[in-house]
Parts: C-alpha cells; sequence; structure tokens
C-alpha cells in the first residue's frame, strides 16, 4: 500500500525554506556570510521600529510555537512587554529532546546566528537585557557553533553594549541540559537554569508574569525563533502567504523510523500526512502499518487518516497531533502491544516523579502492557489501562504527564482489534509477543 507513495522528483514542489534558508548554502561559522545574506538587518530594522509596533507586526504574522504547543508568539512578547520589572529575560529552548526530533539541531549548527539575532530583537521588543539558549548537551555542533556565533557576534557588536548605536544592551549565555527530556518542558528548563533540579512548575503563573528567577520571560523554541528575523525583513503579510489562516507559515518536518528518507524538510502547515510521506520517500520494509505524528507524544493514526492537514487546528478536529513535526513511519513487522509498551517506559523513565498521575501511571501502564504481551492480560487491564490513562490526562501536572495519555489512547482506539487479539485470542499478528507462562 505504500507503493504509490514513492518519490516522484515533479511532485515535490510546496518546500518553501524560510527558517532554512541558509542552511547548507552558508558557511554557519562565518558572520560576514550570514550578513551577506541579510543577516542581522532585520535587528537594524527593528532597532528603529517601536516595540509596540514589533509585537504588533508578530502577532499580525500569527506566527505560533514550533515547539509542538502552537501559542502566539506576539501574544507571549506583548504580556512579557506589558509586565513591569527591573530584568527580564529571553530565553531560547534548544533542549530537543523528543525522540526522531532534530530539527532544532540542524537549525542551530546550520544557522545560529538567526537564533541570536531573533533573541536580540526580542530583548529589545520586551525590555530583555540578558538572554539564555538552552541546549541539549548531546548536541556538540550545536553547540560549538552557537558559541562561535555569540562570540563572533559581541566582536561585530550584535550583542553586548549600545549594540548598532542603539543604546540598547543585551547578553546572550549557553546554558546545557544533561539529559533529561522533561527539562525541555518550559518551566522545568527554567529551574534548570536556575541551578535546581529540573521538576515543572505550576502554571499560572506563566513566564512572562514570573518566569527566570521569578521575572517576567519570554520562552520561545529554536525553530519559532528562526521565523522572526524573516518577518520583521518581509512583513507580515508575506508570511501569510504560506501556511493556513490560523497556522500561517511554515513547518520543519523530520522523518523517523521506517521510512525511506532521513532528515528535514520545510513545508507550507496544513500540508497532509500523505503528502508528507512522499517526501519521506514512501514507508521501508513491506507494508505500511500506521505512522506517528507529533512526536512521542503524538498520535499513531492508520492510512485513514492520511488526509488530515497538519497545523495547530488537526488535533481538535481529526485527533492527529502536528506537536514538535516528526512523522515516524511504522512498518507491518510491529506490534501496536510493543509500540505501546516501549513508549510508555521511556516516559516511565523520563517521569520526574513529582505528580502521581505521571510517575505511578507510567509505571501501571508499563506492567499492564507488559501482561498483554505475554498474553496474560484481561479485558479489565484495557479498562484500567484507558482509565490510567484519562486520569493522568486531565490531573498531571505539566506536558508530559498529560500528553504520555495521547500516544497510548490513540493506539488503543485505532488498533483496539489489535489489544483484544492479544487478549481475547492471545494471537500477535505480528509474531512478536510470546506466551509466557503464569508464575
Ligand atoms: C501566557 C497564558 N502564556 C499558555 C504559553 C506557555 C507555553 C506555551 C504553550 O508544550 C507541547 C506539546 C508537544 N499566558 C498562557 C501562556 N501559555 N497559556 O504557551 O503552553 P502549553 O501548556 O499549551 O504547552 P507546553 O507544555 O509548553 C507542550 C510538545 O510540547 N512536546 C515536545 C516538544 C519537543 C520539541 C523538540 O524536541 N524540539 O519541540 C511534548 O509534549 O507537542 O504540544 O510557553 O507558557 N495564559
Amino acid at each position: 500500500n505504500h507503493k504509490n507513495l514513492i518519490t516522484k522528483k515533479e511532485s515535490l514542489t510546496k518546500e518553501i525554506r524560510i527558517v532554512t534558508r541558509n542552511i547548507g548554502k552558508i558557511d554557519p561559522k562565518n558572520i560576514e556570510e550570514y550578513i551577506a545574506n541579510n543577516g542581522y538587518f532585520a535587528l537594524a530594522k527593528a532597532l528603529e521600529m517601536k516595540p509596540e509596533n514589533i509585537i504588533e507586526e508578530i502577532k499580525k504574522s500569527g506566527l505560533r510555537g514550533r515547539g509542538g504547543a502552537g501559542f502566539p508568539t506576539g501574544l507571549k512578547w506583548e504580556f512579557t512587554f506589558k509586565t513591569n520589572s527591573d530584568q527580564k529575560y529571553i530565553v531560547c529552548n534548544a533542549d530537543e529532546g523528543e525522540p526522531g526530533t532534530y530539527k532544532d539541531r540542524l537549525i542551530m549548527e546550520g544557522d545560529p546566528h538567526s537564533i541570536i539575532e531573533a533573541m536580540v530583537i526580542a530583548g529589545y521588543t520586551v525590555g530583555a537585557t540578558k538572554g539564555y539558549i538552552y541546549i541539549r548537551g548531546e548536541y556538540y555542533g550545536s553547540v560549538e557553533n552557537i558559541k562561535k556565533a555569540i562570540h563572533d557576534a559581541y566582536e561585530y557588536g550584535f550583542l553586548g553594549k549600545n549594540i548598532l548605536n542603539s543604546g540598547f544592551n543585551f547578553d546572550l549565555s549557553i546554558r546545557l541540559g544533561a539529559g533529561a527530556y522533561i527539562c525541555g518542558e518550559e518551566t522545568a528548563l527554567l529551574e534548570s537554569i536556575e541551578g535546581h533540579a529540573g521538576r515543572p512548575r505550576l502554571k499560572p503563573p506563566y513566564p512572562p508574569q514570573s518566569g527566570l528567577f521569578g521575572k517576567p520571560t519570554v520562552i520561545n523554541n529554536v525553530e519559532t525563533l528562526a521565523n522572526i528575523p524573516q518577518i520583521i525583513l518581509n512583513g507580515a503579510d508575506w508570511f501569510r502567504q504560506f501556511g493556513t489562516e490560523n497556522s500561517p507559515g511554515t513547518k520543519v518536518f523530520c522523518f523517523a523510523g521506517n521510512l525511506n528518507n532521513r532528515g528535514i524538510v520545510e513545508l507550507p502547515m496544513g500540508i497532509t500526512v500523505k503528502e508528507l510521506l512522499v517526501y519521506a520517500g514512501g514507508v521501508s520494509g513491506e507494508n505500511l502499518k500506521m505512522v506517528q505524528t507529533g512526536g512521542i507524544a503524538g498520535t499513531f493514526i492508520d492510512e485513514s487518516k492520511f488526509d488530515t492537514p497538519l497545523d495547530y487546528d488537526s488535533f481538535a478536529k481529526y485527533g492527529v497531533s502536528l506537536g514538535s513535526g516528526v512523522i515516524l513511519g511504522v512498518n507491518d513487522t510491529h506490534c501496536v502491544i510493543d509500540i505501546a509498551k516501549n513508549v510508555m517506559e521511556f516516559f516511565r523513565h523520563e517521569s520526574c516523579g513529582k505528580c502521581t498521575p505521571c510517575r505511578e501511571g507510567t509505571k501501571m501502564a508499563v506492567k499492564i502492557l507488559e501482561k498483554m504481551g505475554q498474553f496474560q492480560a484481561t479485558k479489565t487491564d484495557l479498562d484500567n489501562l484507558i482509565e490510567i490513562a484519562n486520569t493522568a490526562r486531565e490531573t498531571a501536572l505539566c506536558g508530559l504527564g498529560q500528553s504520555f495519555p495521547v500516544p497510548l489512547l490513540s493506539l488503543i482506539n485505532n488498533f483496539k482489534d489489535e489489544f483484544l487479539d492479544h487478549i481475547e485470542n492471545k494471537h500477535c499478528i505480528a509474531n512478536i509477543c510470546k506466551r509466557v507462562p503464569k508464575k
């Protein structure tokens, strides 16, 4: 069934390069190549604009958070601008820990100055004089290129005191993550920068009111920031010509799992799963079973949902997540129970343990799925699994706890027959699960 997805060059015409425009085209370690491609022109333009007008332009562009949740960027900036304080911060969430996701890594490696430029613009706009880029510790290439870019930006006067003779000062530092998925959650990330264990805070208050060190803070994902200079340079109307009414612009998608292609591609928001699979070169292996969209916290769907557009409204309308933009192919050598167990083991390992529905729910879910994989589970176990998921969705403290139910429930809803096959017939269609005698 995947054979009709085989890539034809003429069908690959939708790519639009806004945030990836410089990747592979310029030497990321050479600031002059960035400048020669309009780099820091947006900063110069912004420094001559009123902060209120910058906020209006970002709001008008409809840019929404590319980490996955899609919160309007202009509103974040406006809230932070309007909160009075002696000190404000700009934080870039570059702790890209979503399994299968590597878009932020490639943006940082390939075009590091675009992030720095955007952060200085954000600082000027909201009145912040200090920024932090919190980078996943294992991203050695990103750290190296961002470090060099920060050094050169200081040398050229794009960071530091009196930037471009505007009177505006902005300092930028790097902080490294240490391998915890939860530190990609914005408040856990802020805790981590402050030197505490990376555990989420209760929201509200949101970071624009009380963020880093309790001060008003803008926290944006790498890809979100990489859009900013282009919006300032070309205007909101230019940006809105791409994507959909409620999700303007592009999305950088990543391919993972049983797909023939590897890498990232930048496409307009609203592209369908089916179209995206063409860019992925189709599914490797014999038959496509399902895909997971949005990351490990995203949804598993079968072919019946492949016409769903990938944008921020799809989840509410069709139950298909956009998330961080990863698409993971799964061929028919895989068993849904085994996949569910694998996903839940990830969340069990990454749960910070602060709240019960996540700490205990992930453990209980793994146990039930182990039983299912050994053909020892009952229908009551399946009901319990659903209840554990629903409880966490409604009561967990943060995004991690509230989202582990998403992949689990999508597997149960879309592949119920396979769950029942394990329970009622002691049968695994992929021939992965093995009968283990009861102890
Ligand atoms: C001010 C309000 N701010 C909400 C802000 C909030 C946050 C943003 C979204 O992310 C996603 C999930 C996965 N005043 C506000 C407000 N905000 N109301 O809006 O907030 P929220 O709570 O909707 O979501 P979240 O917990 O920040 C969850 C994705 O994250 N995910 C992993 C992504 C991984 C990557 C990567 O590795 N590159 O992107 C895992 O769950 O898609 O949608 O800033 O403060 N009234």
